[in-house]
């Protein structure tokens, strides 16, 4: 079976099952594939469930929406958090020239780059949307390195699932599934409308993930994991966002 045909037709049992079944029986569904998010348990769990299985199976090639120069935003709104702690104080103030990205898990070669190391990676750049849960939303132009070339020089191992991405501060932390983290459009940032990317906007270096909301665009990102199971992590639900009545998969 072709893979089209396939997603079309666990497409049309997921939905037909949502309507006639319930929400029960598509997670149910959902489940023989394979397209549980991790906070699927709870009350809302089997909506979410619903969400991500089917825009995992009717979207995933659809590429993120991307913005001619024109429409940059003249002011990036910054939802400024600037990561507590001298650590941070202190690579800032040294440039982020001692400034290190971890990158381990279910990976053949762990990696410890230096923003040098990254920058002599191949580069893109994009210009996309950041839109935030409450409303808001600006512009801007991307410019890093895709997070797959990363993967690639770790050698991301086949049985790795998920990729979780964790901000310097040690409290915010994020995952993806492998759709979104070997899709050419997320990055790991450097820059920002052509100059380096500001510290209110997450440098030295911010993870773009366009095609979900804001707040899954971790910024101070300074460790990267590769899993088979990203329930080993925090409470299980692959990112904080649960916990705060968010969505793990806030496709868009
Ligand atoms: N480390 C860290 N990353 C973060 C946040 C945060 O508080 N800390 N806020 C998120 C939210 S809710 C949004 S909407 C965007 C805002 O991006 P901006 O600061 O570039 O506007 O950053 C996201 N990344
Ligand atoms: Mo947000």
């Amino acid at each position: 079976m072709s893979l089209t045909t396939r997603r079309k037709l666990i497409y049309g049992s997921v939905a037909a099952v949502a309507g006639v079944g319930g929400l029960a029986a598509a997670d149910r569904l959902a489940r023989r594939y394979g397209l549980i998010p991790p906070d699927s348990g709870g009350i809302y769990g089997p909506g979410e469930t619903l969400t991500y299985a089917c825009q995992r199976v009717l979207n995933v090639r659809t590429p993120a929406r991307e913005f001619p120069h024109s429409m940059i935003s003249k002011k990036p709104f910054a939802n400024e958090a600037y990561p507590p702690g001298d650590e941070f104080k202190k690579l800032r103030a040294g440039g982020f020239k001692d400034w290190r990205l971890v990158v381990d898990g279910t990976v053949a070669h762990p990696l410890v780059l230096s923003l040098a190391d990254l920058k002599s990676l191949p580069v893109r750049s994009q210009i996309t949307e950041v839109a935030c849960e409450e409303g808001w939303s600006y512009i801007a132009e991307w410019i890093g390195t895709p997070l797959g070339a990363v993967l690639r020089e770790a050698g991301v191992l086949p049985q790795t699932r998920y990729v979780a991405y964790f901000s310097i501060d040690k409290v915010i932390w994020d995952s993806i599934d492998m759709a979104d983290a070997w899709d050419q459009h997320t990055l790991l940032t450097m820059g920002m409308n052509d100059g380096d990317l500001p510290v209110g906007h997450g440098a030295p270096l911010r993870l773009r993930l366009p095609r979900q909301l804001g707040y899954k665009s971790l910024k101070y990102v300074n460790h990267i994991t590769a899993t088979d199971d990203i329930r080993k992590f925090g409470k299980g639900k692959g990112s904080v966002s649960p916990d705060f009545g968010y969505a793990w998969y806030a496709g868009m």
